[in-house]
């Protein structure tokens, strides 16, 4: 009896009406089928090919990202390789039964479209819309196959009229404000300059000034209030890299320690609070330092003209390793309590300016401990020569501590007074000798009672700088009023549109700001003329949630459909660069909480987190050829390639030096995708991206491995017709084998079968590879396993197929079963396969994509093979039934005995002992 196996067959069909006739004589050629497929595909009715399989329930959901691209008109190989990485997952996961969500757009506000706009007259939007159609074409031709209609641009009024809601829902929650902070200024253009328009030397790209630095008022993000929630769900991302996860963590910068209270002498002001990360040593405090931009040192510099000059001197050094310094005059502090925890009123301590200090991070303030900084100690040893430094932990050992002279830095210390620590401290009370952990409560815990400070916790992040004095970014939405400041401009009068501007406008700053007609306007609060505010967004801010978007892309009222949004967040697995690991996926993290903190969507099972997993692809090398004498890189019409292997300087005839080096211009490394396509058709292309190295490792470039790739793909297109001439020989005798139950083939069970080893074989090892690949694509992420277990599979099936006795519906069973499971990895080969198959069988051709993912399981055989030893030496194999080993041993020797070979060696000596095991038999006789 014959039954169908549950969920093996889709029930969509349809019998294609145009292609069957155009089955070629001659075999089409690599390069050929991917052209023609993608026609074909183009003319199929849409659901038919890569079909969304399966009700979008909400099991069965799959929201595969990649990172969109900006649109600068060519795709390169970088984004070649993260789209099929991406693409292959989201087949993959349709082949499986689910819903997939696999959606691209454009990342298209930013520099580039201006300076091509400065450069050619070009309008910005005109550009964008012209290099979109390049690249979308081109990831055509790279099979890569995304939901199009989900398409988003973030620079279409569509778009970046919710990206302006989100600065609007942010600044009425307080966390979008305005601030003075530093700008590159160009003073021959007068304009403000991005830091990617300030070269190395500090001067402009276009006019070669040498760029200042000034103060405007700009937009700030406040990040900083979620920082706290940043660094601690880290902790939920267990699919992310750890490395992504560690520069995340160090960018966001959370330090333990306290803020402490110095009380001053000589100022206006109290007391000098400073954060630190080590309050055990606060009795080897030495001296304090303080910032430039310090209220104190503006206040003193106001009095001591070398003050004024030393800032003025400095302000712009920001050389963390900078030792300069200038003592305050009549400025002194003390350590606020003894080591009793009694307040201390000896104004001892000195007090310095110095750039070295911060001016951002927690007080722009340090306490000086040169015994146990190491900046401190260098600082220290120029200003203050000769004046021994005042130790208060050393090593946890005593004896150590003792002997030991210089610095300590450790954390893991222990606290000693004089005794043991030379120039240390004569007592340090209940302090002695306790670990710098403890001694650091403690000493908190008199600062919190004395009033002098307590526990703090700082943060290195900083607000998150949006304003841009550009043109094409998303508007700022805020209206500047004189008598209400900044309003929102309401919901109703969004998007703020970017006005068309005419070419000469562009190259001098932001035109907006020039033109009247977009700055003058009303305020929508109390109706008074007001300015717009012309600064633009960070385009940061526009990728920060357009995973949301595309979720909902075409809705006109709202961001998004919270429920919609819920059911589809967080994002299954996202792939992309990791050059985006912090400060994107930052960003993203944060507006997404952010969101979901309003109600936006809810996440709450991950905290608002929009990432479950995350992979991120390594960088593409391409082959590199220099003259190994002068070291100049060679162009590829300098060498002679006729022999791959061995390629020669044609000048010279010498064999040049070959490395892989990142691809650029000026090293003639760079390789064009399209080309490669077109010359080895865009499966091998796919395939050979994925073998060529694990997705997060370098990935060198080297047409020459190509070949492997390619010969395999031309196995799989002729074992189509091995196959097909099989099944139509007249039926043969098949030799003995075993009767097995429930055997699967073709998707269809059948409830025994006698099958002979190579058959058995045969079946097993092709579910034992489809099992194989299914983990490496879904769990591993392991790409370059596939292909080459797709490689093995089918010189299996090769193999197999030369056996006369192995029935032919086994044969088709494995091919088609390997032409599902390279599907989605090539998939107009596996397509190409799939319809000749059809044709030749005299079937309806359904799209392989309507396929299911091979499940069935491979059969438990009984007999399992048995080595036999005796005395130590492999003597025998056999095969015998798998529960043999669990026999009584006179049954396991008779057995055994009954094997010629066996026999032969044993002959009639006593046997000493015989150890069993599953597949091992060894009999140890007397000499
Ligand atoms: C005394 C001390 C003793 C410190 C010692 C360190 C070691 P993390 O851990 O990275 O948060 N610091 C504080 N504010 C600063 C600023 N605005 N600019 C530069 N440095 C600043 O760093 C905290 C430590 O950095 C603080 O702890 C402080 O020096 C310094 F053996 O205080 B410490
Ligand atoms: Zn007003």
């Amino acid at each position: 009896m014959i039954r169908n196996h549950q969920g093996q067959r889709n029930t969509i069909r349809f019998v294609r009406s145009v292609a069957s006739s155009v089955q070629s004589e001659k075999p089409l050629k690599l390069n050929e089928i991917d052209k023609k497929w993608l026609r074909r595909w183009k003319a199929l009715p849409k659901g038919t090919t890569a079909s969304v399989q399966g009700e979008a329930g909400d099991k069965n959901l799959f929201y595969c990202l990649s990172m969109f691209p900006y649109p600068s008109g060519v795709l390169h190989l970088g984004h070649q390789r993260v789209y099929t990485i991406s693409d292959v997952i989201a087949r993959f996961k349709r082949l499986k039964g689910y819903h997939v969500i696999h959606p691209m757009g454009w990342d298209a506000f930013g520099l580039p479209a201006e300076n091509a706009a400065v450069e050619r007259g070009i309008n910005p939007a005109v550009w964008t819309e012209t290099n979109i159609k390049k690249m979308k074409e081109q990831m055509s031709l790279m099979l890569a196959e995304f939901d199009w209609d989900r398409e988003v641009n973030t620079s279409s009024p569509d778009y970046y009229r919710w990206t302006q809601k989100i600065f609007t829902l942010l600044f009425e929650h307080g966390l979008a404000y305005r601030k003075g902070a530093e700008i590159n200024w160009d003073p021959v253009d007068q304009t403000v300059l991005a830091n990617e328009q300030v070269d190395s030397e500090g001067r402009s790209w276009r006019s070669g000034a040498k760029v200042e630095k000034r103060t405007l008022e700009q937009w700030f993000i406040g990040i900083t209030k979620y920082a706290s929630a940043l660094q601690g769900d880290l902790k939920l991302l267990d699919q992310w890299p750890d490395k992504v996860k560690a520069m995340q963590k160090h960018w966001i910068g959370e330090s333990h320690g306290a803020e402490i209270e110095f009380p001053c002498q000589g100022s206006s002001t109290e007391n000098i609070k400073v954060f630190t990360s080590r309050p055990d040593t606060l009795f080897s405090v030495q001296f304090v330092a303080l910032a430039l931009n310090h209220p104190i040192v503006q206040e003193c510099a106001k009095k001591d003209e070398d003050l004024l000059q030393f800032v003025e001197k400095e302000k712009n050094n920001d050389d963390p390793a900078s030792k300069v310094g200038y003592l305050i005059k009549n400025l002194k502090v003390t350590i606020p309590i003894e080591v009793d925890g009694s307040v201390r009123h000896q104004y001892d301590v000195p007090v310095y300016a110095a750039p070295y200090v911060l001016g951002s991070y927690g007080h722009g303030a340090v306490m000086g401990c040169p015994a146990h900084d190491e900046r401190d100690a260098d600082f220290w040893a120029l200003h203050q020569p000769g004046v021994p430094v005042r130790p208060t932990v050393g090593h946890t050992k005593e004896q150590e501590a003792r002997e030991s002279s210089g610095l300590f830095t450790s954390k893991a210390g222990r606290v000693y007074d004089s005794s043991v620590l030379k120039n240390g401290v004569n007592s340090m009370g209940t302090l002695t000798g306790m670990k710098s952990k403890d001694a650091a409560k403690k000493i908190t815990g008199f600062l919190t009672n004395a009033n002098f400070g307590g526990k703090s916790v700082q943060f290195k992040i900083r607000d998150w700088l949006i304003s841009r004095q550009r043109y094409w970014g998303a508007p700022i939405p805020i209206i500047h009023c004189d008598s209400c400041g900044p309003v929102a401009v309401p919901d109703k009068d969004l998007p703020v549109k970017l006005p068309a501007i005419d070419g000469e406008s562009f190259g001098k700053g932001n035109p907006l700001d020039k033109l009247e007609s977009f700055v003058n306007t009303k305020c929508p609060s109390c109706g008074n003329p007001a300015r717009r505010e012309t600064d633009t967004m960070d385009t940061f801010i526009d990728s920060s949630w357009y995973f949301f978007r595309y979720l909902d892309s075409h809705n006109k009222d709202a961001i998004f459909r919270p429920e919609i949004a819920t059911r589809h967040m967080p994002v299954d697995l996202y792939v992309g660069g990791v050059e985006h690991a912090i400060l994107h996926l930052l960003y993203s993290r944060f507006i997404a909480k952010f969101l979901g903190d309003i109600g936006l969507w809810d996440g709450k099972e991950m905290n608002n987190e929009p990432i479950k997993r995350l992979v991120t692809q390594g960088m593409v090398h391409g082959k590199t050829f220099t003259d190994p004498e002068s070291g100049r890189f060679l162009k590829p019409e300098e060498v002679d390639l006729s022999d791959n292997s061995k390629p020669l300087i044609k000048a010279t005839g010498k064999v040049p030096s070959i490395s892989f080096e990142k691809m650029s211009k000026s090293k003639y490394n760079g390789v064009d995708p399209g080309k490669c396509i077109d010359k080895y058709g865009a499966d091998a292309v796919r395939a050979h991206i994925l073998f060529s190295a694990p997705i997060s490792d370098q990935l060198n470039w080297n047409e020459d491995q190509l070949q492997g790739v390619e010969k395999w793909l031309k196995k799989v297109l002729a074992l189509r017709q091995v196959i097909v001439d099989r099944l139509s020989e007249p039926v043969k005798k098949t030799s003995s084998g075993t009767l097995y139950k429930n055997i699967e083939l073709d998707g269809q069970v059948h409830d025994e079968m006698t099958l002979s080893e190579p058959e058995l074989k045969l079946y097993n090892d092709v579910r034992l590879y489809c099992k194989k690949i299914s983990d490496s694509i879904d769990v591993e992420l392991s790409f370059n396993t596939i292909i080459s277990d797709l490689m093995k599979m089918t010189n299996t099936l090769q193999s197999s197929a030369k056996i006369e006795t192995v029935k032919p519906e086994i044969l088709l069973d494995a091919y088609k079963k390997l032409l599902v499971v390279m599907s989605p990895v090539t998939p107009s080969i596996a397509e190409e396969c799939w319809e000749g198959l059809a044709h030749s069988m005299k079937k309806p051709f359904v799209s392989i994509f309507q396929e299911k993912f091979p499940q069935s399981e491979p059969i438990e055989s009984s007999s399992i093979n048995y080595n036999i030893f005796v005395n130590g030496k492999a003597r025998h194999a056999m095969q015998s039934h798998r529960s043999l080993a669990a026999q009584p041993h006179d049954e396991i020797l008779k057995t055994v005995l009954a094997e010629e070979p066996v026999s032969r060696f044993v002959k009639d000596r006593e046997i000493k002992k015989l150890i069993v095991k599953e597949g091992l038999i060894s009999i140890i006789t007397a000499h």
